[in-house]
């Protein structure tokens, strides 16, 4: 597969082929923890994959084969977050998680070796997740000091119901790749020399799909789940819908033209 650069980062990679994107972080020798401006990077390149109208599935991944991703860098972890160059300490990567669920394309985790932590909750709050047989899986906070009471809980107790959440978090053991998949916690396992070439299988898949409908289903699975705010990225894309209709263009010809619009043609659907 041969992935052609979209834009230079320092501490990820970020890559395309075809109309899928790949955001990979490139700290392997820090099994890709990650600080402030990897976050950073990772949340610039999510948005360009959300404006590019050729990018219709993003995969999430780690450079080098040992690693998804070991969460938060400990070794700037300072006094209230994560602490980059210009000193101020944040926890960037819950802004992160937020964009991943709510891009309306789907994205998939491709984890080979460790998803610890911070790492463990990206891919967690990934779509889908495909594992290498070399994956491990687990939360560390408790030992390290830190926790992740946002999705990092609730929405891991959706995945793999409140029990297995509780011990996951209480316990900090790791899990491998087949006890994930026992868990519900990842889609597939595959092995590592076949993880990449599955995980472009399954988005060549998803791009075959009509993508305004995934776009709707995505935001539906939000929607039971985030209250208002999974609400209104569901009627947003009601809106977007509505705004291709001749009926709403009605409207705003009517408006533009300084007329009375007239919406008797349009039929009321039972
Ligand atoms: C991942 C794990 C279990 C791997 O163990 P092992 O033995 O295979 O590797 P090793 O030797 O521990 O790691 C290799 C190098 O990577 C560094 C290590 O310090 C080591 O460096 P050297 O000794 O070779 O110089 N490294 C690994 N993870 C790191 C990290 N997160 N920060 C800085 N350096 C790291 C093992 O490495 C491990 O347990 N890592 C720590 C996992 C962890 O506790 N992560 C933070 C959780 S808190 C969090 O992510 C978070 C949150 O809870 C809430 C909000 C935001 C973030």
């Amino acid at each position: 597969i041969s992935w052609t650069p979209i834009k230079e980062f320092k501490e990820i990679l970020f890559t395309q082929f075809g109309g899928i994107a790949k955001i990979s972080i490139n700290r392997p020798q820090v099994h890709n923890a990650f600080t402030p401006l990897t976050v950073q990077e990772m949340i610039d390149a999510m948005r360009i994959c959300q404006d590019r109208t050729d990018i219709g599935v993003i995969i999430l991944t780690g450079e080098g084969g040992r690693a998804f991703c070991s969460g938060g860098d400990q070794s700037v972890r300072g006094h209230g977050g994560y602490v980059g160059e210009d000193t101020v300490p944040r926890l960037n990567v819950l802004e992160l998680q937020k964009i991943i669920r709510s891009i309306p394309k789907p994205v998939i985790a491709m984890v080979a070796g460790w998803a610890i932590g911070g790492g463990h909750v990206l891919h967690v709050v990934c779509d889908l997740s495909i594992a290498a047989d070399n994956a491990r899986f687990g939360q560390t906070g408790p030992n390290v000091g830190s926790f992740d009471g946002g999705f990092g809980a609730s929405y891991l107790a959706r995945v793999v119901g409140q029990k297995k959440a509780r011990e996951i978090w209480f316990l900090c053991d790791q899990y491998d790749a087949q006890e994930a998949l026992d868990m519900g916690l990842v889609n597939k396992v595959v092995p590592l020399d076949k993880l990449e070439e599955t995980t472009v299988a399954w988005c060549h898949k998803i791009l075959q799909k009509s993508p305004l409908s995934l776009r709707m289903l995505k935001s539906s699975f939000n929607a039971e789940l985030d209250g208002q705010a999974g609400i209104q990225e569901l009627a947003g894309n009601a809106t977007l819908l509505y705004y291709l209709s001749d009926e709403a263009k009605e409207g705003r010809n009517a408006y533009m033209e300084k007329r009375q619009p007239d919406f008797s043609k349009f039929p009321k659907f039972p």
